[in-house]
């Protein structure tokens, strides 16, 4: 046996330590998926925040590079790169190279470690995935640099040249072995750092799409975005009241507490649905938490300790209730601690409870400030609050007569849904179908045993302008609800949840996209612990359906269809002329040329087919691409994918015409080409 060497010693300790990562990626970045792809860059990102939150760097640089790779560059100070006393290897190789040695560094008194993302595991694990990883320090006149695989150092640190800036650039490219796709989306990159950028007022993120070949919807973006919001969250909440009638200015306060700093921000609007967004260390807390819970406390106590001070509301009876005061409320509360405690389904619920006490202690003070200073804004709020206990009486006296005619009641599950044979809902599935014809697909194709189906018809109602009460009237609404179990309002039970997958499964096409975003809209505002709670999803069909002599197969967009090709050896420019020689020409050539035909050398005749709504599969197909467990692709659906769908859908639906007309105008390329 050979001794140890000082280099046999190290890498040991180099794969003790980063093995792990590769061998259970899940562990550490949650997913292998599009998601966890997309979580390496934020958690890179994040460090860069975390430099320019300790007001080091103002401006931070993300670009997707053509050759699939990702730069992140900050004007911060540099990662320190002074020889570790005890490892004896630069402090930058031990971050990159070690698990968990992020952010202890330099001591220096930032105060919170605000990164981490979801997992908060940081860079090395970024390096462990990547085949490729550069490290670019600016730093005392110097450039350093160092290179790994797969989280291991390809050689020392060199001083590669001379500089007058400071900064740190990182560049990786990752390891296609371990990510079911490569492919970042600038979308998903978009919607992370404008938040990002309002939660980091004053921080510059930039995102340079590089790449020569964009997909279909990165196509439509400029190469270039730069968020810079001074107003930080402020400028959120009127980012999400763009579409929406507000009622006076956001409201704006922080505070530094004992147990942490609290932000705040919120904006009344004439709309009816609440919008109240947290976070805990720049983290969405879609779970909300404590501080959340603070927030509320504190919404409700302040709001009717004011109005019964202007004598707004005299009897008991008259207060104003949790939901009172957040209906049309528009917030985003952003708290930062030392240690956070995330919790929840989805690890992301603030388990800190003292969070509650420092959000409610802030919110009380600054708020009831705020109201006493703006008599004028404070009655327009009042208002539009007792407008809502008004309604919830309204609606409270709707809802008591349809529990009493029994439409709610699980008694009468509605006649169009199949429902499915087991009662244990753990395995049972509700497929939402869009019309009547996909409905009998589906109805014929599914297993009975724990596949349920549910067919909407048509356009099943404008949610934004109904009310709760109103909802109930629309049949469609109420046969799915029904058929949930959970009722709704204030007798929401999601114990009684009849299905633990709910799927919704729609055309692919601008109906389809509609009718989606409608079901999406309406879960997020009504049934929101059904996406935390990770019931949601949305069924993938495919588009294509190829075959080549005996052997079909089914390609879910234009790039798999391409790939089938390239593995059957068909190039691009046949692919033209194939794909325009449908059977129906075949059939009309004539005998001659059928003659001509089987003269040629026999070549497996290729055809595609596209698939243009659920209703041309016939069940068979559709329980094999669709509805099968062993073989589907579903979406799981996000509270960031409802969201957005419901930012979509205030856009085009809201009461508010400009900004329908600036959405449709520039986006109206995107809903044509979907229009096929
Ligand atoms: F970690 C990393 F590689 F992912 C990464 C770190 C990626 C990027 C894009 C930036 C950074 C980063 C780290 N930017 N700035 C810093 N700063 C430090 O690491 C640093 C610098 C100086 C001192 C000091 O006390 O002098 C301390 C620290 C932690």
């Amino acid at each position: 046996m050979p001794k140890n060497s000082d280099y046999g010693a190290e890498q040991i300790q180099v794969l003790e330590g980063l093995e792990p990562v590769r061998k259970r990626p899940g562990m550490y970045i949650g997913s292998t998926d599009t998601r966890g792809l997309h979580h390496l860059v934020y958690e890179i990102v994040d460090n860069a925040i975390d430099e320019a939150m300790a007001g080091h760097c103002d401006t931070v640089l993300v670009t997707m590079n053509d050759n699939g790779s990702i730069t992140v560059e900050d004007n911060g100070r540099g990662i320190p790169v002074d020889i570790h006393p005890k490892k004896k290897k630069p402090a930058l190789e031990i971050v990159l190279t070690t698990l968990h040695a992020g952010g202890k560094f330099g001591g220096d008194d930032s105060g919170y470690k605000v990164s981490g993302g979801l997992h908060g595991v940081g860079s090395s694990v970024v390096n462990a995935l990547s085949t490729h990883m550069k490290a670019e320090v600016f730093r005392d006149g110097k450039v350093y640099m160092q290179e790994y695989k797969k989280g291991i150092t390809v050689g020392p640190m060199t001083v590669i040249g001379e500089t007058k800036k400071t900064g740190t650039r990182i560049t990786f490219t990752p390891d296609d072995t371990i990510f079911d796709t490569t492919q970042f989306l600038l979308d998903t990159l978009l919607t992370r750092f404008r938040q990002q950028a309002y939660l980091t007022r004053g921080v510059t993120i930039g995102i340079m799409d590089d790449r020569k070949e964009r997909t279909e919807e990165d196509i439509n973006h400029p190469r270039l975005y730069r968020f810079r919001f001074e107003g930080g969250i402020s400028a959120y909440v009127r980012h999400l009241n763009e579409s929406k009638e507000s009622i006076g200015r956001p409201i704006w306060f922080e505070k530094e507490t004992q147990d942490g700093f609290v932000e705040v921000s919120l904006q009344y609007t004439q709309a009816f649905a609440e919008n109240v967004v947290s976070f805990a260390n720049n983290i969405h807390t879609g779970e909300g938490g404590h501080h959340l819970t603070g927030f509320k406390a504190a919404l409700t106590r302040t709001i009717n300790a004011y109005a019964r001070s202007q004598s707004l509301i005299k009897e008991k009876e008259d207060n104003l209730t949790a939901d009172d005061v957040r209906e049309g409320l528009t917030a985003v509360i952003s708290v930062r601690l030392r240690e956070p405690q995330f919790e929840g389904q989805t690890k992301s619920k603030l388990g800190n409870a003292e969070m509650k006490t420092a959000v409610e202690t802030v919110v009380n003070e600054k708020l009831a400030e705020y109201l006493e200073e703006h008599p004028s804004e404070a009655k327009d709020i009042i208002s539009k609050c007792s407008l809502a206990a008004r309604a919830r009486l309204a609606a409270r006296a709707a809802r008591d007569s349809v529990i009493r005619k029994g439409a709610l009641e699980g008694m009468t599950l509605p006649g169009k849904l199949a429902d499915c044979s087991s009662r244990n809902p753990a395995d049972c599935e509700l497929f939402i179908v869009e019309g009547d014809s996909a409905g009998g697909s589906a109805k014929q194709g599914r297993n009975r045993e724990f596949q349920a189906i549910l067919p909407l018809r048509g356009k099943i109602l404008n949610v934004e302008q109904a009310r709760l009460d109103r909802m109930l009237g629309n049949n469609e609404v109420k046969s799915l609800i029904i058929a949930m179990g959970v009722g709704i309002g204030e007798a929401i039970d999601y114990s009684r949840l009849r299905y633990d997958r709910i799927v919704i499964m729609t055309d692919a096409d601008v109906d389809g996209a509609h009718i989606r975003t409608l079901l999406l809209t309406l879960f997020f505002r009504y049934f929101p612990e059904l996406i935390t709670g990770g019931h949601l999803y949305i069924a993938k069909p495919p588009l294509y359906r190829v075959s080549k002599g005996k052997d079909m197969r089914y390609a879910f967009d234009e790039e798999e269809k391409e790939s089938i090709f390239k593995e059957w050896g068909i190039v691009a420019e046949e692919l033209e002329e194939i794909e325009e020689e449908s059977e129906e020409e075949e059939e009309e050539l004539d005998e001659e040329a059928k003659a001509k035909e089987k003269a040629k050398p026999k070549v497996a005749k290729v055809n595609v087919q596209r698939y243009k709504g659920l209703g041309e599969m016939n069940a068979d197909q559709l329980w094999d691409t669709t509805m099968d467990p062993d073989n589907r692709i579903m979406m799981h659906v996000t509270m960031e994918d409802a969201e957005r769908a419901d930012a979509v859908f205030s856009t085009l639906m809201g009461t508010e015409v400009p900004p329908r007309r600036k959405f449709i105008q520039t986006h109206a390329k995107t809903v044509k080409n979907l229009d096929i």
